[in-house]
């Protein structure tokens, strides 16, 4: 017998799932952030949380509780959006679930049940931040975080990254294929497959590291090039952004959304990490690089595009705001799916037009206080010219 919690709680939920976003006040002319997150841990079907007999659950207790919903790929195809999102169990293990909404702002629902991914490798304890690809050659690609503990190592937190890689035609049937193996980097996390070939191979952004958490000497988001995406091998990695000194990317960065491709060129949008005494300090940054050369960079404002603001900057893992997919609609719209402090996701909205025009209109970062500090002065100034005649 269904236990009567289930109806009232049930109700409750839906009346989550039917509330619209608003835009938030907020105003950068970058873009619009809305006042809700688009998907919460509340979010997730109580179905595969609780119980629902009486009979067995007779306080209708959480059995399986969710910890957080974040780091979602994301995709529109028929006119629909689609999200592939990382959920944590409150065991801390992570998988995929995919949640649809028609206008991606709001109405986002969970399908019935999660992602069963086919169980390739048995050492693999944890799966995480899906990127999707609709590639050229006529799949999706779903490349991901497969994680497993470092058996070379008496550490019980040491672990191994490496970037597994599936791919579907409908987000329903799903193939695994080998993880990608780069031979200068023993570890990989944040692996994006870029959309297109490139010279005729399959190109991948990487990201070089030297530990499981520190990228050590790894110099930034990297770059390789592979024939065969089912036996993937990159043997060299060249760098594409890079890391530097006294920047959002001090201490990490890595590709975030698969790049969006524009008339002047491909649009980046990653995460660079600092470190601070409060712990890594994680935001988001855009870059452009050539429509033939996706690796060489060509333009990169300074600073960050997104920080944690207000209510997103609490959560599991603080003052972190992470995206791995955004939507670039036929129309020129761009919806960027980001999740805060490893929590919940949210979603800002812009055009292409507006990333073109932030992304090769706004200054560099001139690297130096001395030389931010004139770069400001000569914005007070030309301003001041406009205002005399005001
Ligand atoms: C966590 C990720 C995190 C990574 C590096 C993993 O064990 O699941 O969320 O990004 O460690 O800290
Ligand atoms: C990582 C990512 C994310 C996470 C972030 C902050 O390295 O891969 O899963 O959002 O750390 O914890």
């Amino acid at each position: 017998m269904i236990h009567p919690c289930y109806k009232k709680e049930r109700n409750r939920q839906e009346l989550l799932l039917k509330r619209k976003n608003v835009k938030s006040d907020g105003y950068n002319g970058i873009y619009d952030r809305y006042e809700y997150p688009v998907l919460t841990r509340e979010h997730a079907p109580l179905t595969w949380r609780y119980d629902i007999d009486w009979n067995t659950n007779p306080f209708f207790m959480e059995r399986l509780g969710i910890n957080a919903v974040m780091n979602a790929g994301a995709i529109e195809l028929d006119g629909t959006f689609y999200l592939v999102v990382r959920v944590e169990g409150n065991d801390r293990k992570s998988f995929f679930a995919v949640a649809e909404s028609e206008n991606g702002i709001d109405g986002f629902r969970f399908w019935y049940e999660p992602v069963c991914l086919p169980d390739t490798c048995p050492e693999e304890t944890n799966v995480y931040d899906m990127r999707l690809t609709k590639h050229e050659d006529g799949w999706i690609y779903g490349v991901f975080c497969s994680e497993s503990h470092d058996e070379s190592s008496t550490d019980l937190s040491a672990a191994v990254a490496a970037a597994g890689i599936v791919r579907t035609k409908d987000l329903r049937v799903w193939e695994r294929l080998d993880n990608l193996k780069t031979l200068r980097s023993s570890q990989q996390r944040n692996v994006v497959l870029h959309p297109e070939f490139v010279k005729g191979y399959y190109a991948f952004y990487t990201r070089p590291m030297d530990d499981f958490i520190d990228t050590g000497n790894g110099g930034g988001i990297g770059f390789g090039l592979c024939k065969d995406i089912c036996h993937g091998v990159i043997d060299k990695e060249i760098i594409t952004s890079r890391r530097r000194y006294h920047t959002i990317t001090e201490a990490k960065n890595g590709a975030g959304a698969v790049p969006i491709k524009t008339s002047k060129g491909w649009i980046h949008i990653a995460h660079g990490v600092r470190n601070t005494a409060a712990g890594l300090r994680y935001v988001l940054y855009a870059f452009a690089t050539d429509l033939k050369e996706p690796s060489r960079v060509i333009a990169q404002p300074s600073g960050f595009l997104l920080g944690p603001r207000e209510g997103e900057r609490v959560g599991d893992v603080s003052n972190v705001v992470f995206t791995n997919g955004a939507i670039a609609r036929e129309n020129g719209e761009v919806y960027l799916y980001y999740a805060s402090s490893d929590t919940r996701i949210h979603v800002a909205v812009t055009t292409v037009e507006k990333l073109v025009d932030y992304v090769f209109k706004t200054p560099e970062d001139p690297l130096r206080s001395a030389d931010c500090v004139k770069q400001r002065i000569a914005l007070i100034h030309k301003n001041k010219e406009l205002l005399r005649h005001e």
